[in-house]
């Protein structure tokens, strides 16, 4: 009996998603550049279950059913393009080639369209979750060449993490790159939430004085509310690990952020395309800003920073925190909401929100209650422009404003750096406000580059210049936006 399909990569995602497919009746043909791997794992985690080994890229595709379906679990990048490229001479037409990795969705494009013309079938697909989801029941993203789906979805949904009602995690995204599109903004969005987490720590330890015990109590407690996520549960456990001496671990971890750069890929993304997702890239900053440890030293000697102490009812800061919490975490939703829907504006991907909200539900870092109230959202109002207009949502941000205001304002009072929340709060002011005063910024870019402007009281579409100082010309710059 042949394969059902071949995995390319035996590392740790790619071990486990094979173990998962096994688990779920496939046949699966195992192979890995460096051939010993295929042997440890046959004789390891893969012993006496129906995986099979190729030690050759030849020997993979003759064991594989047709259509083919081969993954590939490897590092993103070059490394995907050179396997392309050994991999299509030994293939047929209609064969389909997946990259679960974690490629930059410009790349899935470009491979989308040029194995097209050679025949071949590819998706690039989103796979969220870790080691642990890649084993049992990761969240997965697939989007590219739509022909190929039905030749995968049987196996990706039998794999996938299910909701509490059985609805598998993963489901088509769209055309071209869109999966990998919208892992991209997942991890994006999974900055936010870490950031967001990190800076209510901050406020309760270094503002309230609290102690991990203390902290882990609220973590738990808030766990229970429209909090409930992964994340918060972990922070939780992470604040009662006690080191070998007894001591809690966290505050021995040196207190620079790593990044592998989706979140950057996003933000990059957003500016690209001119969103403004504040929350996730001021959650980038706030790594980059971690990782000047040497200059923070320096600097908090240099200016003496005083503590930053909060006065007041700790009851009474730890729900207004919490609130400002959940109100930020909308905003950063709504954000990457937008961000998706512009992207697949301008790509003619056609994303259903709702399923994506879905897809998030289980299995991946982001996974959370409140993703279903993002479902409901959309099943409601497909085409919401602003998640934060959702009627549940928008419940939320007015009942949270005063607790989100005090909190904001107190940690610029005493000098708690808390990026992403505040940012969040100055775009909802931002995005609030009928008219902001980009009035007065129109004009200084005709002064002084003659940029034009539209008027409230004309046309929009009919752009005027003024001669500001009586010593310019007439002649307007060309009106474009870039
Ligand atoms: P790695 O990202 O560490 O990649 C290891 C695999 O890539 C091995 O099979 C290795 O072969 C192969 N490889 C490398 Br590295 N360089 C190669 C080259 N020049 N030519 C051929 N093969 C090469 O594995 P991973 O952590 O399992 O992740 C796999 C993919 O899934 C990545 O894109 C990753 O970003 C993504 N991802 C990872 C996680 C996670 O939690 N780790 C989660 C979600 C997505 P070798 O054994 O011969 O060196």
């Amino acid at each position: 009996m042949k394969g059902d399909i071949g995995v390319i990569g035996l590392a740790v995602m790619g071990q486990n998603l094979i173990l998962n497919m096994n688990d779920h009746g496939y046949k699966v043909v195992a192979h890995n550049r460096t051939a010993e791997k295929v042997d440890e794992f046959l004789q390891g985690p893969a012993k006496g279950t129906n995986i099979v080994g190729a030690y050759s890229l030849q020997e993979l595709v003759d064991k594989l059913e047709s259509p083919r379906k081969i993954m590939l679990m490897v590092r993103a990048g070059d490394v995907v393009d050179s396997f392309i490229d050994k991999l299509v001479p030994l293939l047929d037409k209609g064969d389909i080639i997946i990259d679960g990795g974690n490629t930059n969705f410009p790349d899935t494009n470009r491979r989308v369209a040029a194995l097209k013309e050679k025949g071949i079938h590819f998706i690039g697909s989103g796979v969220s979750g870790g080691e642990e989801g890649a084993r049992f029941g990761p969240s997965i993203m697939p989007g590219g060449s739509p022909e190929a789906w039905p030749f995968v979805k049987p196996i990706f949904q039998a794999i996938s993490a299910k909701t509490e009602n059985d609805e598998p995690c993963c489901d088509w995204v769209g055309n071209d790159g869109a999966g990998h599109f919208v892992k991209m903004v997942h991890n994006g969005i999974e900055y936010g939430d870490m950031q967001l987490i990190t800076e209510a720590y901050q406020f309760m330890k270094d503002g309230l004085g609290m102690t991990h015990d203390e902290m882990q109590s609220v973590f738990i407690e808030w766990n229970k509310t429209e909090l409930n996520s992964y994340l918060v549960e972990i922070t939780s456990d992470i604040l009662g690990y006690k080191d070998t001496d007894g001591e809690t671990l966290v505050e021995k971890i040196l207190d620079t952020a790593g990044q592998k750069g989706t979140g950057k890929w996003t933000g990059i993304n957003a500016l690209d395309m001119g969103i403004p997702l504040t929350l996730i890239t001021e959650s980038v900053f706030a790594r980059c800003l971690s990782s000047l440890k040497d200059q923070r030293v320096e600097a908090e000697e240099l200016f003496g920073k005083k503590e930053s102490i909060v006065e007041g009812d700790k009851q009474v800061w730890i729900e207004a925190l919490r609130q400002a919490l959940l109100a930020s975490k909308i905003i950063s939703y709504a954000q990457g909401f937008m961000l998706m829907r512009e992207a697949s504006n301008e790509n003619g991907w056609d994303l259903n929100y709702g399923n994506v909200a879905l897809m998030w539900r289980g299995g991946c870092i982001i996974r959370s209650a409140f993703l279903s109230n993002i479902r409901d959202a959309y099943d409601i109002d497909p085409e919401l422009s602003f998640l934060g207009s959702d009627s549940y949502f928008k419940g939320i941000l007015e009942n949270s404003m005063s607790a989100w205001r005090k909190v904001a304002a107190k940690s610029m009072e005493v000098g708690i750096p808390m990026p992403s929340m505040t940012s969040a709060l100055t775009f909802l002011d931002g995005y609030t406000t009928a008219r902001l005063p980009a009035n007065l910024l129109q004009a200084q870019r005709d002064y002084f580059g003659a940029h034009t402007y539209e008027r409230v009281d004309k046309p929009k579409g009919e752009f005027f210049h003024t001669n500001w100082t009586g010593k310019g010309g007439d002649v307007s710059s060309t009106t474009y936006n870039s």
